[in-house]
């Protein structure tokens, strides 16, 4: 993309209404822009970002066997009266009416949908397990929105629900979305840590939430320091073998996290002294074990192994995608700016002209960008080279390849790596082998 032709509305101010630094820096890169309270509009750069994540999420979910759907915002109040969850949800369910007068919300989280979807398609239990998820987006009237698009109103969330025969196979099937978490967390670049959890008003008994580690975080957590360096987590299994899938479970599940102090499993009293850790946390991720909370209050049932009616038994797993695009910049920025990780940045590289205009620089520069294509944001603007510097830096691209008039006479690149500071003189084909490795 050249920028000149680009809607990167940046700002050089800081934005009073943010209290935090990735609302700040969002806003400051023109990734979003505030409609309404918790409500944004995501801008070409924040929504390439927003793409990102979400295909990592896709990829992963594939992986472990997710089939994707997609459910509309809006559902009728009727099914929610089913689950009895109409009345309970209270006042952060979105409540609309139609022409008709009839009862409608827009939805905070999919469970009855897709209970009524698979009461519909489904009779046997050789049809089970399936696992199915949609990445649409949500809504939720929280008392207080804030810190930008880390506790939205409407946002952006993978869904995804899971129908097992029977608790075993729901066991299975839950690990395996546990397995899938970490190794989707760890494709994004960042860590988090998997945290014993309360199930609130979705329900059930076995809940983790994942956080990310930020001191900014809403949340305070306690954890075993061996979260920190889980060398483990290079060697993560794949999903073909459940005996590998069940030794990670256990040893990710022994090792202490948790939002509190009382863990049910093991207790923060055992983990000695020296590896105790507490900090904050971002919750970008919570799965549910739940059973046939939703199953048999709906009537979905399927003729079972000995010809009788079973209901089957359930599972839901979230992942806050737009949360996300902020959360990892809580954990990944620097007084400059935003410092991507590879996988989620909006562009790979920034082409910085350092003398727009001037023949020779503009011709390498036009011959980086066409090796790059898509991958490249060019910096084409005539502006200062300190302008250009301070908004590569603000919008956190991996590589800066800094093109000025004395490096294009010998055809040299500078070549910067934003995380580190890194930098080296490279001809044009060397600088562009290195940013696509
Ligand atoms: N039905 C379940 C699993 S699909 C569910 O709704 N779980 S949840 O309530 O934990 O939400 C899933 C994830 O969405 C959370 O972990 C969080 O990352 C994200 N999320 C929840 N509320 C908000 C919000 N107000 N703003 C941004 N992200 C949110």
């Amino acid at each position: 993309m050249r920028l000149t032709r680009s809607l990167i509305p940046t700002i050089k101010e800081t934005p009073a209404e943010a209290q935090i630094v990735s609302h700040r820096l969002m806003l400051r890169a023109g990734m979003i822009r505030q409609q309404s309270a918790g409500i944004y509009a995501w801008l070409p750069t924040g929504l390439r970002v927003l793409h990102n994540i979400a295909n990592i999420v896709r990829a992963e979910q594939a992986r472990a066997g997710a089939q994707e759907i997609l459910m509309p915002t809006i559902q009728s109040a009727d099914l929610w009266r089913e689950s009895g969850r109409y009345d309970a949800y209270g006042p952060e369910m979105l409540r609309i009416r139609d022409r008709h007068d009839r009862e409608m919300l827009y939805g905070p989280t999919n469970e009855e949908m897709l209970t009524a979807i698979m009461r519909d398609s489904v009779q046997s239990y050789r049809d089970l397990p399936q696992m199915l998820y949609q990445i649409q987006w949500k809504f939720r009237d929280e008392v207080r929105p804030r810190f930008g698009v880390l506790r939205g109103r409407e946002f952006y969330m993978k869904d995804g629900y899971s129908f097992d025969p029977d608790y075993a196979s729901a066991v299975a099937s839950y690990r395996r979305m546990m397995l899938a978490y970490m190794r989707t967390f760890q494709r994004m670049g960042v860590r988090a840590v998997p945290m014993r959890a309360d199930t609130g008003p979705i329900g059930g008994d076995l809940s983790h939430e994942f956080h990310i580690l930020a001191p900014t975080g809403e949340s305070g957590i306690f954890y075993d320091s061996d979260f920190e360096h889980m060398d483990w987590i290079h060697s993560l299994p794949g999903y073909d073998d459940p005996s590998e899938i069940d030794i990670f479970y256990d040893q990710i599940t022994q090792t202490y996290a948790a939002t509190d102090e009382k863990h049910d499993l093991n207790s923060w009293a055992d983990v000695p002294e020296l590896r105790r850790r507490e900090g904050r946390g971002i919750e970008v991720g919570q799965i549910f074990y739940f059973g046939k909370k939703y199953t048999e209050a709906m009537g979905f049932s399927v003729t079972g192994p000995d010809g009788s009616k079973i209901h089957p038994e359930m599972g839901s797993y979230g992942i806050g995608v737009s949360r996300l695009t902020g959360a990892i910049i809580e954990a990944s920025h620097d007084d400059a700016g935003i410092i991507w990780p590879d996988a989620v940045a909006p562009f790979r590289a920034a082409i910085l002209n350092l003398r727009q205009g001037d023949a020779t620089t503009d011709k390498l520069c036009e011959d980086l960008y066409a090796g790059l294509g898509d991958a490249a944001l060019y910096d084409d603007r005539p502006a200062r080279a300190g302008e250009k510097f301070a908004d590569a830096d603000l919008m956190g691209h991996p590589w800066q390849l800094i093109v000025g008039p004395r490096g294009a006479a010998t055809g040299q690149v500078e070549l910067k790596r934003r995380r580190t500071g890194e930098r080296a003189e490279l001809s044009l084909t060397d600088a562009l082998a290195k940013v696509l490795a």
